[in-house]
């Protein structure tokens, strides 16, 4: 504890320290806002416990996704997650996006020995009249069949096939597909956090 002399005592200098500390406050919030479950970062080794939990979680997402917007109404699913982002809406139609794009990668790197990926705009798919105007139902029925689809195909694929990689050509690096498998987990509850945030701040 700090006495009152203590505090008396704080020189006229250390007040942009304080301004400082406070901009260092809001780029944490802001982090926090973008990145509310913390940033992806790949396991070191995946067992295939861990890879059943990562399966679980996406067989599990399309209903959590549901059961947090299906009662929203369409000013609050216009809403941002946090200010300069995503609506809800968006961030809706992004997960079949991302997850059509990810089902698709697993599929050539089963098929094809390293294939190069094609990556997409995430940012203007978003802009796109599907991507940001649709009604959420178009999309929430999406990611429910692709996710039992790739789910299935998930829980049926060989050992030995979760080594296989494909290469992404913004990195040019290997990717295996459990590395894959645990980014897309982190990413459909990344995503999930934020719809819930808004839900939470709201007081919705
Ligand atoms: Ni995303």
């Amino acid at each position: 504890m700090v006495g009152l002399k203590g505090l008396q005592t704080i020189p006229e200098e250390t007040t942009p320290h304080w301004d400082t500390e406070l901009a260092q406050a809001l780029l944490m919030t802001l982090e926090k806002l973008k990145y509310p479950i913390g940033r992806f970062k790949a396991p070191e080794t995946i067992s295939a416990q861990d890879r059943n939990r990562f399966i679980n979680d996406l067989q599990h997402l399309p209903k959590q996704i549901k059961d947090l917007v299906s009662d929203l109404n369409n000013q609050q699913l216009d809403t941002p997650y946090r200010p300069g982002g995503w609506t809800i809406r968006q961030v809706v139609h992004h997960l079949p996006d991302s997850h059509l794009n990810s089902y698709i990668r697993f599929k050539w790197a089963l098929t094809e020995p390293q294939p190069l990926i094609k990556a997409y705009h995430e940012d203007l798919w978003a802009e796109l009249p599907d991507g940001s105007q649709a009604p959420v139902e178009l999309s929430l029925s999406l990611l429910d069949s692709l996710h039992l689809r790739w789910v299935w195909l998930l829980q049926h694929i060989k050992e030995e096939d979760w080594k296989r990689c494909f290469i992404h050509p913004e990195t040019n690096k290997l990717v295996p597909l459990d590395v894959n498998l645990s980014l897309y987990s982190w990413h459909g509850k990344h995503h999930l956090a934020h719809i819930q945030s808004v839900i939470t701040t709201q007081n919705w």
